[in-house]
């Protein structure tokens, strides 16, 4: 089993419940078991223009499916959401994002792990250290805690919603 760690992310119709179904999606991946859930996070959207604020988290995800498997399946679950790609960095019902997987560096058409633009994302980095295992270092070697004191907040809000993995398999 591979442990990777999943963002989860969305700022429109009704996003924590975009995220609770996410999660309920997520916990049915093929060959991989659903193990933590971070706290979930309010932020201001990053990037150009104004949107609604997003709701984020991150799962940590131990799975048997080779990295393009995995993002089939994420992508699956974006489009049952209704997430069009029209836009980017426009507002969206569901982004899922490969944060990382294992200690692998993949840099492919479709994907680059570790996620290229996470490093520097409080929303990223503060629910991705509510879910990591201690001591975690990236592939290039950083050191999460260090990013995480680095990193300012800004905005970023830990809410008292909580995502729950569902009770029925
Ligand atoms: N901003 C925040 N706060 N959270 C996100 O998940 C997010 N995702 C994005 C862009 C548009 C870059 N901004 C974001 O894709």
């Amino acid at each position: 089993m591979i442990d990777t760690y999943i963002a989860l992310g969305s700022n429109l119709a009704d996003p924590l419940e975009q995220l609770q179904r996410a999660v309920d999606a997520l916990a049915r991946l093929p060959h991989s078991h659903l193990a933590r859930l971070s706290a979930v996070y309010r932020s201001a959207a990053v990037g150009p223009g104004s949107q609604p604020d997003y709701l984020n988290a991150v799962a940590r995800i131990q799975t048997e499916l080779a990295p393009i498997a995995l993002l089939d399946a994420l992508q699956a679950v974006e489009q049952a959401q209704g997430r069009e790609r029209s836009v980017r960095w426009g507002p969206r019902t569901l982004d899922l994002d490969i944060l990382l997987y294992g200690g692998q560096r993949i840099s492919e058409p479709r994907l680059s792990v570790p996620h290229p633009r996470m490093m520097e994302r409080a929303f990223v980095l503060y629910p991705l250290a509510d879910v990591a295992e201690a001591n975690l270092l990236l592939p290039h070697g950083e050191d999460l805690a260090k990013l995480v004191a680095a990193c300012e907040p800004g905005d970023l809000k830990r809410t008292a919603l909580s995502l729950r993995p569902p009770s029925v398999p």
